[in-house]
């Protein structure tokens, strides 16, 4: 600095300099990631992995700063899962839809910086909303029937009314489901294969007028 005394007469109006030191201490940027709403999965498709679902922002020069960790919340229709969405470190998205489970579900998800929260700093980032859809797969029916009482040759056409005593259109969640139609072929003799190929068979005697002994399969 200076002094208003001059300089004449071999006067010094001028200090000796100091050094002084300005610092500016960081404060964690909040930071954010981007991602979509994953592609929708089948009824009984086992485990879903999405590899590099979310993709992290730690904030303004904190490229250094990494995901300490997801977190997912708010998770609507639970009974759709038997693991519920989680999203790792890496921002891989996973989850297993229960069994016979389908429908849509939404979920909220942030992701914490490991950059702290000293001097007011912010590692949290903003909650985003997605949704997960799992598409239904129509399940295989049963029925119940039993065979029917047998009938001599030449005896006619036969009708056994109330032959099938209950029909089962798959899984509960399957229910609202009827009968599109009852298919077979009759087989003169031998093994029945598609019977064999399900491990069960269910022949009826059909028909036997005109000399011909038949077996129907269903
Ligand atoms: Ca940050
Ligand atoms: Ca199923
Ligand atoms: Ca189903
Ligand atoms: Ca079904």
């Amino acid at each position: 600095m200076q002094d208003d005394g001059g300089t004449a007469n071999g006067g010094d109006d001028t200090s000796a300099i100091q050094t002084f030191t300005i610092t500016v201490t960081a404060v964690n940027d909040e930071p954010s990631f981007t991602a979509t709403n994953p592609a929708a999965s089948n009824e009984d498709g086992g485990a879903q992995t999405v590899s590099a679902w979310a993709s992290f922002n730690a904030g303004p020069n904190e490229g250094s700063q990494s995901v300490l960790s997801y977190t997912v919340s708010n998770v609507s229709n639970p009974g759709l899962f038997s693991t519920p969405p989680a999203v790792a470190t890496d921002g891989t998205l996973s989850y297993t839809a229960a069994a016979d489970e389908f429908g849509s579900s939404t979920f909220d998800v942030l992701v914490q910086d490991d950059g702290g929260t000293a001097n007011g700093g912010d590692d949290t980032s903003l909650t985003q909303t997605f949704t997960i859809t799992v598409n239904s797969v129509n399940d295989e029916p049963d029925f119940t029937a039993a065979n029917p009482a047998t009938v001599l040759e030449d005896a006619g056409a036969q009708t056994v009314a109330g032959w099938v005593t209950a029909f089962d259109p798959g899984p509960a969640n399957g229910s609202g489901q009827g009968v599109l139609g009852y298919g077979g072929q009759p087989e003169q003799c031998g093994p029945v294969q598609r019977g064999a190929e399900r491990g069960e068979q269910r022949d009826v005697d059909l028909h036997p007028g005109g000399e011909r002994l038949g077996q129907l399969d269903l």
